[in-house]
């Protein structure tokens, strides 16, 4: 992309709403504009993070063996009527009336959907174990939206829901979830904690929240400081090995670590002083196994082995798709902008002229590229008649991992500089270089 031809509306003043870092940077990248209190609308720089985090989610959930699949965002009252929830939701719930009078809802989640679509296309213990998500907007009437896209009206959410025949089977798909999830938030370059958490409307016993550590976090946590030495790396997973997918959890839940609705003050105190830690998280994900809650209240069954009828067992699985945006930009960031991670940046590479007009200038830059493109990558190139300055300070509050700096001086000895926005660390490098080295640091990502 050419940075001339693009829509970037960067503000050069911090905007006055904004409490929290990612969203006073996600304003003035010119990612997101607030529509109303909580809604937003996802500016060209905003929607292409976004469709990075999808992409990722999507893939590992195909990885781990999940579906996808679409369900609209609009649902009827009377499924929730079924399961009791339409009276139990409260006011968080967007009530809504069609032209013949028909209640309808604004889905905050799709237990109940999902729930009939099964009920209707499943009955028999055979089709199991199967477990279906998508990724759709949803929308909770938060009394207190705030914090950008943290704490939104309207959002974006993965959301998967296992099917199983009994409680051993459905544990496992929990497991799958669990190590799935901690895949995909590590290619994000997040560590994001499983803590065993509370499962407030969902219901269930069994549920576990990820948590990315930062001051601006929403929830209180505590944890036994261990848990932060843990990182998942590049194991080969089989989601169909029960005990493995079971080790993993828990590797990465036996040692203590909660958010402040089911803390134990005397478990906690057992952990020697120095590692016990008080902090706040953003909530990233959770998991929840609810067994047959919502098939029991809606006639969810399957004809069992024995030919008799069984509620099947259920689980629902989120991760905030949206908040994720904010969540990565408070977890990586510096004075001058965003740092975004190489799994999820807009563009994979700033190319910054120095000299727009200069025809040495302007033919490397279209050579790099050119170069780049070839290769895969998307590279933004800032080809605006502007001050360096000001070209610098974009591209460093847009937080693109590298940049290619190209001037007339540096042309002259034959190199260009690549620059980590990571480090701030500056070499110089033949043209040919400087991509070779950009496609390697991308290559197999
Ligand atoms: N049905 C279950 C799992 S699919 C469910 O709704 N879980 S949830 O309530 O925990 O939401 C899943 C994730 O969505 C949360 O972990 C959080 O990351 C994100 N989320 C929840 N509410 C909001 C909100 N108001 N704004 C932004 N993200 C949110």
């Amino acid at each position: 992309m050419r940075l001339s031809r693009y829509f970037l509306p960067v503000l050069k003043e911090d905007p006055a709403d904004a409490q929290i870092v990612s969203h006073r940077y996600m304003l003035r990248a010119g990612m997101i504009k607030q529509a109303q209190a909580g809604i937003y609308s996802w500016l060209p720089l905003g929607f292409k993070v976004l469709k990075r985090i999808e992409e990722i989610v999507h893939e590992e959930q195909i990885r781990a063996g999940h579906i996808p699949m679409l369900m609209p965002t609009l649902q009827s009252a009377d499924l929730w009527r079924e399961s009791g929830r339409y009276e139990d939701y409260g006011e968080e719930m967007l009530r809504i009336t069609d032209r013949h009078g028909r209640d309808m809802l604004y889905g905050p989640t799709n237990e109940e959907l999902i729930t009939d679509i099964f009920r209707t296309h499943v009955s028999s213990y055979k089709d199991l174990p199967l477990t279906l998500y998508h990724i759709q907007w949803k929308f909770r009437d938060e009394r207190r939206p705030r914090f950008g896209v943290m704490r939104g009206r309207e959002f974006y959410m993965k959301d998967g829901y296992n099917f199983d025949l009994d409680k051993a089977a459905a544990m496992h798909a929990y497991n799958r979830h669990l190590v799935s999830y901690l895949r995909t938030y590590e290619r994000m370059g997040l560590q994001a904690i499983p803590m065993r958490a509370d499962s407030g409307p969902i219901g269930g016993d069994d549920t576990h929240e990820f948590l990315v550590l930062a001051e601006t976090g929403e929830s209180e946590v505590f944890y036994d400081s261990a848990v932060t030495d843990l990182s998942f790396g590049d194991r080969a997973i089989d989601y169909d090995d029960v005990a493995q997918c079971q080790s993993i959890l828990e590797e990465f839940t036996s040692k203590y670590a909660r958010t402040d609705e089911t803390h134990d003050e005397a478990l906690f105190n057992d952990l020697p002083e120095a590692r016990r830690k008080v902090a706040r998280g953003i909530e990233v994900g959770q998991i929840f196994y609810f067994g047959t809650k919502y098939s029991e209240a809606m006639g969810a069954t399957v004809q069992g082995p024995d030919g008799k009828p069984v509620p099947v067992h259920m689980g629902s699985h989120g991760i905030g798709v949206s908040r994720l945006v904010g969540a990565i930009i408070e977890a990586s960031h510096d004075e001058k902008g965003i740092i975004w991670p190489e799994g999820v940046t807009p563009f994979h590479c700033g190319i910054v002229n120095l000299k727009q007009g200069d025809e040495a200038a302007d033919k490397a830059c279209e050579n790099l590229y050119e170069q780049l493109s070839n290769a895969g990558l998307e590279p933004l190139y800032d080809d605006r008649d502007e001050r360096a300055g000001g070209k610098f300070a974009t591209m460093d509050l847009i937080g693109l991992p590298w940049r290619i700096t190209v001037g007339p001086r540096g042309l002259k000895n034959g190199v260009v500089e690549l620059t980590s926005r990571k480090t701030g660390e500056s070499e110089e490098l033949t043209p040919e270089a400087a991509v070779a080295k950009v496609i390697l640091i991308y290559a197999g990502s």
